[in-house]
Formats: C-alpha cells, sequence, structure tokens
C-alpha cells in the first residue's frame, strides 16, 4: 500500500509539474516577439500624410472637394494627367524634419510612420524608377532622407507607409473612372515589379532601419492573396526584421482592421478611426486615427477632436493591448498644422507623468473596471504593477478623505503610488473580494488619473475569461 501511496504521489507531482510548465513558444511566435519587441515597448506613435494632395488641400479650381484630403484626384474626378502637374508647384520651403522629430517626441510618440507614396502615386524620396518624385520638383531636396537623419538624431523609429494601389502609373489596374489611358496598355505584373524596386530603394539602408512597412489600398480586385503573399516574402528578403501591417494582404476585415479567418500574412492588425470593442488575446495591433476627419491637410477641415479625448483613446487602446497612431496632415509648406502641435502638446504633458502606464504594458485583467481603465507591467521578484487610469474621479464624502474601490482583485496588494501625485501617501484596505485605496481629494489629472498598484503574482480578479472590455 506504502508503494502504491508512493506511487501515486509521484504520478501526482508528475502531473502538477507537467501543468504548471506554460507551452513553449513556436519558433514562429518567438521569431515575431523579436520583431514587435520596440513596437509592444512604443504604444504611441506618429502617422504623417503628406505630398502633392497638401497643395490643393481640399480645392479643386475654387471649389470645395468632398472627402479626405489625399484622395482629392479620386473625389475630385480630376484625371491622372491633370492632377501630375502639381509636382511643378510642389515647394515646402518650411519643412524641417528635426522640427517633426521634436513635435512627435513632445507629444510623447516614439515612432513615425510617413507617407512614402500615396494612391496618387507621388514619392517623398528620390526614386531612381520614377520621375513622379520630390526631387523633380521646386523643392528637389530628398524629403524621405531628411525626415531619416533627424529620426536618428532624436531617437524616434521611421517606418513607412507605401500605397499598393496607384491612381497615375501606366500599368495600375483598375485605372480611374475619369483616366483617359487604354487600360489595354497597362501591365500589372509590370507595376508590380515597379513598386518591388521602389520598395528596394526605401530598405536599401539610404533611410536607416526602418521599423514598419505599413502597407495600405490593399483593397481593389487586381491585388489578390497570392500578390500578398508573394509581396510579404520579398520585403522579408530585403529586412528579416521589419515589422510588416496586415494591408500587405486580403485579410483584413474593412476599418475594423483586424484579420479575418485563415493565415494572411503581416504581423498586426490595422483598425482604423476605431478602437476594438475589446483587446484581442495573442494579437498585436494598432488603431491609426486622424485628429479631424481628414488624413492629408484639407484647409476647410477644422472638426479636431479635443486633446482629452485623444489622451483617452490612449489609454483604452493601451489598456486593449494595442498601439495609437494618431495622424498629422503636414500643410504645403512643409509645416504641421498648429492645431495639431496644440493638441500633441497637452498630449505631451500628459505623458510625460503618466507614459510609464502606457509605454511596454499589456492589456487589463479586468474586463470593465468600474473607475476608467487599467494596464499592466510585469516586475521582478513575480510581481504585476497595476496602472488604474481614473477617468472619473470618486467623489470626497467629507471633503478631507477620499477612497477608490477595486472590486474584484485577489492578489496582495504591496505598494500604491500617485503618478500625478507623488507626495501623497496613499493605502489599500482589504473590501470584500477587492481593495479600497486612498486617494486624495481632487484629482491630479483632470482627463485621466494614474495610480500604481503593486501586487504579488499574477493579477487574480476573479472574473469570467474574457479579453479585457
Ligand atoms: O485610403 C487610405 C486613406 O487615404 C488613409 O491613408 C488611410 C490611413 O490608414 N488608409 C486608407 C483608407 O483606409
Amino acid at each position: 500500500m506504502i508503494i502504491a501511496h508512493c506511487a501515486l504521489s509521484l504520478v501526482t507531482v508528475a502531473s502538477l509539474a507537467l501543468q504548471a510548465v506554460p507551452p513553449q513558444p513556436t519558433a514562429k511566435q518567438q521569431d515575431l516577439d523579436r520583431r514587435m519587441g520596440w513596437f509592444r515597448e512604443a504604444r504611441f506613435g506618429m502617422f504623417i500624410h503628406w505630398g502633392l494632395y497638401a497643395i490643393p488641400g481640399g480645392q479643386w479650381k475654387g471649389a470645395e472637394v468632398s472627402g479626405a484630403g489625399e484622395w482629392i484626384l479620386q473625389t475630385g474626378r480630376i484625371a491622372p494627367l491633370d492632377y501630375m502637374p502639381l509636382q511643378a508647384q510642389f515647394n515646402p520651403v518650411e519643412f524641417d524634419g528635426d522640427e517633426w522629430v521634436r513635435i512627435a517626441k513632445m507629444a510623447g510618440q516614439k515612432y513615425i510612420v510617413i507617407t512614402t507614396k500615396h494612391h496618387d502615386g507621388f514619392a517623398l524620396w528620390d526614386s531612381r524608377v520614377s520621375s513622379f518624385d520630390v526631387t523633380a520638383t521646386p523643392f528637389k531636396r530628398d524629403i524621405l532622407k531628411e525626415l531619416a537623419d533627424a529620426c536618428a538624431r532624436g531617437g524616434i523609429q521611421l517606418c513607412f507607409y507605401h500605397s499598393i494601389m496607384d491612381w497615375t502609373h501606366g500599368d495600375y489596374l483598375p485605372k480611374r473612372e475619369c483616366d483617359a489611358r487604354n487600360p489595354e496598355d497597362a501591365d500589372f505584373d509590370r507595376y508590380v515589379g515597379y513598386m518591388k524596386e521602389q520598395l528596394k530603394e526605401l530598405l536599401s539602408g539610404r533611410y536607416g532601419k526602418i521599423g514598419i512597412l505599413w502597407f495600405d489600398g490593399e483593397w481593389e480586385s487586381t491585388w489578390t492573396h497570392e500578390r500578398g503573399l508573394d509581396l510579404a516574402k520579398y520585403v522579408r528578403s530585403l529586412d528579416p526584421d521589419i515589422i510588416i501591417n496586415n494591408r500587405v494582404d486580403k485579410g483584413r476585415n474593412g476599418m475594423a482592421g483586424l484579420n479575418g479567418e485563415g493565415e494572411w500574412a503581416g504581423d498586426y492588425g490595422t483598425p482604423e478611426q476605431e478602437i476594438p470593442a475589446t483587446g484581442i488575446a495573442g494579437s498585436d495591433w494598432e488603431t491609426c486615427m486622424t485628429m479631424n476627419d481628414t488624413w492629408g491637410w484639407k484647409q476647410s477641415d477644422t472638426n479636431w477632436k479635443s486633446a482629452e479625448t485623444m489622451i483617452q483613446m490612449l489609454c483604452d487602446i493601451a489598456s486593449k493591448g494595442g498601439n495609437f497612431l494618431l495622424n498629422v496632415g503636414p500643410q504645403p509648406d512643409g509645416r504641421i498644422p498648429a492645431a495639431s502641435i496644440e493638441r500633441l502638446a497637452r498630449i505631451g504633458t500628459w505623458m510625460e507623468t503618466n507614459g510609464e502606464a502606457i509605454y511596454g504594458t499589456a492589456a487589463s485583467p479586468f474586463t470593465a473596471p468600474p473607475f476608467g481603465r487599467c494596464t499592466q507591467k510585469r516586475l521582478a521578484e513575480g510581481r504585476t504593477r497595476l496602472y488604474l487610469h481614473v477617468f472619473e474621479w470618486p467623489i470626497s464624502a467629507d471633503g478631507a478623505t477620499n477612497s477608490l474601490v477595486i472590486p474584484a482583485l485577489k492578489n496582495e496588494i504591496v505598494a500604491v503610488r500617485m503618478l500625478g501625485a507623488t507626495s501623497f501617501v496613499s493605502s489599500a484596505t482589504r473590501l470584500g473580494d477587492g481593495w479600497s485605496i486612498s486617494i486624495p481629494v481632487i484629482a491630479p489629472d483632470s482627463v485621466s488619473s494614474v495610480i500604481a498598484v503593486d501586487v504579488v503574482g499574477i493579477p487574480a480578479t476573479g472574473e469570467p475569461k474574457v479579453s479585457p472590455h
């Protein structure tokens, strides 16, 4: 009996030991984790939409054109051969790469994604395979090279947006309705070869190490899953470490930006102008968003989001394990609009105090905390730091004391710190399945006040296992 008992004990120990070992990531997951490391740390980037479309700025022949500024060729029904002469007007004498990098750093943004070539086909760099590029303008200078050097000086990761769709290239299909050129003369395979040559220029090393190839314009019928796989493989052959978004292929579910069922090329999902309702366990994603309604400069678009709204968006996105790629559309003279700079400055002030609650954090362990949002980071000694982003600051009952309740948290709390009021000494008291935290009467920040709560172990909320929010 004793032997049997021992045997049973050994089996129990062995099975417990097996259960305790988490599954080893596959080689493919390890490769992805390696490439995505800086992206998951950065969490907040600047999107820049800039090109010839900034010159008309949403107007054509004196008339306002509907839609986003960078779509004026299509929405304004302009023949490509009537649009391309804008090249002779492109002279952004106020362009200063160091100033753009200063503004991104002021905001707390860690990477810049700039349109190398948008759907209009105009190249913002010195391309050897096209004369529809910036060197054949009055400005002449290689804008991407100057921005790349400024990013290197400023410690910002440079990334490239590149449109698969090209409204002006003679070989791209389908042609725009008002394009009088004969589609029979077009050769789409030849266009793909041209696109690959331009990507080779962009990843040649002349512009430094590029963090992301942000493809776009993959939705037309001529672009296929087969071509997407081939293009992703080609880019990977130029740089095995570069991150490629999911718009290289055909897996994206529209503006929701995440891939549908099946195996698709691309390292992460790209929700556009929206934030997923919940976190997406096991997936990287990045919401891209305009500050007003247009990506490219449009003089009449003054529908600016408030800085406060965008700060809470940043907290919401990070609490779901995503990145926030916030857009600016520089004016034709090369300056980022003052309204954008003003908002980025306010966001930057918040990030100065609270950036640790965004950078390198993971999604919330809570489904929908009543106080706002939550992000988390693993600490040494098996502890976890929870960052409580409090949007609605509790109202003090007596005007002298105040507290915030964490409704469900089984872990022991070992430390509490107010990020925006470091002189305030917080304490935690067990309250049912959760905790009550002593906090200042007045919120340290009117938009999102952050409380850092260190707990023992991995957070156990006791909630049903769903993605955050
Ligand atoms: O058509 C483009 C648009 O101009 C802009 O570049 C956005 C940014 O992600 N992407 C496409 C619309 O989904």
